[in-house]
């Protein structure tokens, strides 16, 4: 698989599959999640809202991943998956790697060759992000998968930099 770190917004980009970092209730909010929404369109949340009704009425379990439609955004499809909040007491770094494993597993199942990230639980969830981003890479460079391209698409100069950093100690 090939892994690539690009600025950028994530929202722009056509590949397959964008990954949301959403939160359990899969009724949006900000960070990336409200971009994602808010470019993409009401369908998302509609689908979003069918989800709940039908699988998730208790919310999407932090580390789980699911898809929508990815409405007006130039990909095909959004994988949603909820990030663990940062805890200084507590270790989470397996929930964390989860979303990355759950989602390239999401992917496998809609057949998408091509899955752009964000940085997961970097934001408001408070990740320190030289640690989000070592878990991100390692995760996805060791899971199996049918996805031949990963892109790792970074809002900031800091986020890329701690990206660069932890790509480079598994390359
Ligand atoms: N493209 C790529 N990355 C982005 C974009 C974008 N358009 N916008 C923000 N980021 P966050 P979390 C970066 O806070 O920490 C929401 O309210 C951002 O700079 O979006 O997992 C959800 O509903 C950071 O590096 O997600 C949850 O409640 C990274 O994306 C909660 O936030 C993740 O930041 C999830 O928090």
């Amino acid at each position: 698989m090939r892994i690539v770190l690009v600025e950028g917004d994530i929202t722009e980009e056509r590949v397959d599959a964008v990954v949301n970092a959403a939160n359990s209730s899969l009724l949006g909010g900000g960070g990336v999640d409200g971009a994602i929404h808010r470019r993409g369109g009401p369908e998302i949340l509609d689908e979003c809202r069918r989800l709940r009704a039908s699988h998730y009425g208790g919310g999407l379990p932090t580390g789980k991943a699911v898809a929508t439609t990815a409405g007006l955004l130039p990909a095909r499809w959004v994988i949603h998956t909820v990030g663990p909040v940062y805890s200084e007491f507590e270790d989470r770094s397996e929930l964390l790697a989860s979303c990355y494993r759950e989602s390239l597993r999401v992917a496998d199942d809609l057949g998408a060759r091509t899955v752009s990230f964000p940085a997961v639980s970097a934001g408001i969830y408070g990740w320190p992000l030289d640690d989000a981003a070592r878990i991100a890479v390692r995760t996805v460079a060791a899971t199996q998968t049918q996805v031949a391209a990963v892109r790792f698409v970074l809002f900031s100069p800091d986020v890329y930099t701690a990206f660069d950093q932890a790509l480079a100690t598994v390359r």
